[in-house]
C-alpha cells in the first residue's frame, strides 16, 4: 500500500539507454525512477522492495520478447498488480491486442509527446491508488476497523504453512462476548457496536509481537493468530486479553457473570510436527478453537478453555 506522502515509483525498462535518459528526464521531477536495460533485471527490480507502482515497457527489447516479460509479472503474485504500460514507435507494428492480453494497461507511442505520457502515466498511478485502497477496505472490517473474517483466512493459512516450515508452534485463540444479547437488549444496538469497537481496540493493545493478528471473525466473535507461541505463553496472552476487557468496565447489569462486560476464550496451540496435524485444514483449526470456547461458556463464562490436539 502506497501511504500519501510516499513517492511513486516508476521502473523504466528499454535496451536503449537514450531512451531511458528521455524517459528519466521526464519523470524525475514527480516521481522516483529506477530503469533496467534487460528483462531479467527488470523483472528482479519488479520483485524487490519497494516494488515499482508503474512499470514503463519499450516492446521491441531484441532479448526477450516484451510480451512475455509482461506476462511473467502478471503470472507472479508479488508483482501482478503492478500496471504495465507499453511504449513503442509508431514505426514499430505494434500488436496492441497481443499487449492488452498479455496484461498491459496501456500503450504509448514514440516520439513522445512529454504533457500526454506524463498526464497517463499520472492517471494509472491514481486507478492503481484506488485499487490498492480499494483491497485494503476488502479486508477490514467496517465496525471495529480490524482485519475481517476474510483477511483471517487468509493469515491463518500463511501463518499455517509458515509453522509447518519452521517447525514453531501455533497458538489460535477464538474469544466471544458473554451474554451479549442482553446488553444489546437492554442497552441498544448502538451501545453494543460500541462495545464491540472498544473490545477490538483493548484486544489489539496487548498484542505487542510482529505477527500477532487479530480480526472480527462474526457478530461478536473475535479470533487472534499468535505464531510461534507454545500453550504456556498463548494462556498468558488470552489472559491479559481477557483483563483487558475487564479493565474497560463496560457497565453490563443484565449479565449473570459479573456487573460488568466479561469475554469467554477458547484456546488451541498447535505443533505441526505430530503426525496428522500438518494436513488440518483451516475449517478444521478453527473447529478446535470453537469446540474450546464452547467448553469455556459451558463450564459459566469469563474464562479461558484450552485443548489440546495432541492428547
Ligand atoms: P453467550 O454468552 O452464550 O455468548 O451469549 P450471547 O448473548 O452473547 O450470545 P447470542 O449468540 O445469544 O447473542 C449474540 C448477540 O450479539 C446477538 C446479536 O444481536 C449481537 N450482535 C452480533 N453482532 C453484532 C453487532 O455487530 N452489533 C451489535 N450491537 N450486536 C451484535
Ligand atoms: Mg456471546
Amino acid at each position: 500500500m502506497n501511504s500519501p506522502e510516499r513517492r511513486h515509483k516508476i521502473l523504466i525498462v528499454d535496451d536503449t539507454k537514450e531512451n531511458i535518459e528521455l524517459l528519466m528526464e521526464l519523470f524525475r521531477g514527480d516521481y522516483r525512477v529506477s530503469a533496467a536495460t534487460t528483462p531479467e533485471r527488470a523483472l528482479k527490480l519488479a520483485r524487490s522492495e519497494p516494488q515499482p507502482d508503474l512499470v514503463l515497457f519499450d516492446i521491441l527489447m531484441p532479448v526477450m520478447d516484451g510480451y512475455q516479460v509482461c506476462a511473467a509479472l502478471k503470472n507472479d503474485e508479488t508483482t501482478k498488480r503492478i500496471p504495465v504500460i507499453f511504449v513503442t514507435a509508431v514505426s514499430e507494428v505494434m500488436d496492441a491486442a497481443k499487449g492488452f492480453a498479455s496484461g498491459a494497461v496501456d500503450y504509448i507511442t514514440k516520439p513522445f509527446h512529454p504533457p500526454v505520457v506524463k498526464a497517463r502515466v499520472a492517471l494509472h498511478l491514481d486507478l492503481k491508488n484506488k485499487y490498492d485502497l480499494l483491497e485494503t477496505y476488502a479486508f477490514i472490517d467496517a465496525l471495529t476497523e480490524i482485519p475481517n473474517r476474510r483477511r483471517f483466512e487468509q493469515t491463518l493459512d500463511e501463518e499455517w504453512r509458515r509453522a509447518q516450515r519452521t517447525g514453531q508452534p501455533l497458538s489460535l485463540l477464538l474469544f466471544d462476548v458473554d451474554h451479549f444479547k442482553p446488553f444489546n437488549d437492554n442497552y441498544g444496538h448502538g451501545k453494543g457496536d460500541q462495545c464491540l469497537r472498544q473490545l477490538a481496540h483493548a484486544a489489539s493493545n496487548v498484542l505487542r509481537r510482529s505477527g500477532d493478528f487479530i480480526a472480527r471473525y462474526g457478530g461478536e466473535e473475535f479470533m487472534v493468530i499468535l505464531p510461534h507461541a507454545d500453550a504456556e505463553q498463548a494462556t498468558g496472552i488470552a489472559q491479559d486479553i481477557s483483563d483487558a476487557v475487564d479493565a474497560l468496565a463496560i457497565v453490563h447489569e443484565h449479565s449473570p457473570v459479573d456487573a460488568h462486560v466479561t469475554i469467554s476464550i477458547g484456546l488451541v496451540t498447535l505443533h505441526p510436527h505430530p503426525p496428522g496435524q500438518s494436513s488440518l485444514t483451516n475449517a478444521a483449526l478453527v473447529e478446535l478453537a470453537d469446540r474450546a470456547l464452547y467448553a469455556a461458556k459451558g463450564a459459566g463464562r469469563h474464562r479461558i478453555e484450552r485443548i489440546d490436539p495432541d492428547a
